[in-house]
């Protein structure tokens, strides 16, 4: 278990815009053997939700909001490539991306890691992704699941397009999509004919799982 002190500092790190520390506090917790995912689900994401409640209410703004997200991003990239990763081989082609018109990209990397350390063939393809270079992309690759990430209620339709397009083109049938992200939810994935939608990285894997037993 890993001791409330190290996780407060990291989380403070987070909620006073410094990246420097978040890295110090970061390399201190990796020293103390603490858990990378254990880290990420109780110091970096509570911090960041905190920053962009204050951001909502107007009590920061967008510059406050960006060091965050960098301390955020400084201390995800030293503590994503320690998730273990389990067995040996390789399982499907899952593309990962963030939808067209959306920037946020560090819940969509922590889905990736979890699903690489799940030995998944993960295509990460970024953010602000185009709609027909994603499914360009799952085709050329011969993927299995889609997972699209959307984090502002103007992307979410960018979701239901991944969709439509598909659909369009007659290759509805050969991905799974799976959805996630801030704005979204189960009402939202039945509403535009996703096969899932997932509230954090464990779903995205269990979901991917559950699609590539599919024949
Ligand atoms: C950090 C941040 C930023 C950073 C992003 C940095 C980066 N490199 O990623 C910066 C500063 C760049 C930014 C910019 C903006 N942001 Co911003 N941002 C945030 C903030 C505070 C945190 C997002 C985050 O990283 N959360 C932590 C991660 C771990 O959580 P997550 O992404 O939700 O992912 C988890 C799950 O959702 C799930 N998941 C995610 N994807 C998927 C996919 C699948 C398939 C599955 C199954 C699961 C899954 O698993 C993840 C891990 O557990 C949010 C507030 C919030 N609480 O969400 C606002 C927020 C999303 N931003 C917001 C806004 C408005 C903006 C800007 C428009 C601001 C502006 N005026 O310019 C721009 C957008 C630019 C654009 N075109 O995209 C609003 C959106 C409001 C709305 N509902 O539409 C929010 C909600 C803040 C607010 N409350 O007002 N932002």
């Amino acid at each position: 278990m890993t001791d409330q002190k190290i996780f407060n500092e990291l989380k403070n790190a987070v909620l006073s815009y410094d990246a420097d520390a978040a890295v110090k506090a970061t390399k201190s917790a990796i020293q103390a053997k603490a858990n990378p995912m254990e880290l990420i689900e109780k110091a970096l994401v509570p911090a960041i939700d905190k920053v962009g409640d204050k951001f909502e209410k107007m009590e920061i703004f967008l510059p406050d909001l960006m060091l965050a997200a960098d301390a955020v991003k400084a201390s995800t990239s030293l503590l994503l490539p320690l998730i273990p990763k389990g067995g040996k081989g390789v399982k499907a082609t899952v593309v990962v991306a963030t939808v067209q018109g959306d920037v946020h990209e560090i819940g969509k990397n922590i889905v990736a890691s979890m699903l690489m350390a799940r030995r998944f063939n993960v295509i990460d393809m970024g953010v602000d992704v185009k709609t027909s270079d994603l499914i360009e992309e799952a085709k050329k690759q011969k993927a299995k699941v889609i997972c699209a990430s959307a984090l502002m209620s103007s992307t979410l339709g960018s979701q239901k397009d991944i969709v439509d397009f598909l659909a369009s083109t007659g290759d509805r049938k050969k991905f799974a999509v799976l959805i996630g992200g801030g704005p979204t939810s189960q009402k939202w994935a039945d509403e535009i004919g996703a096969d899932g939608w997932g509230k954090d990285a464990n779903d995205a894997v269990r979901l991917t799982e559950k699609y590539d037993k599919r024949k």
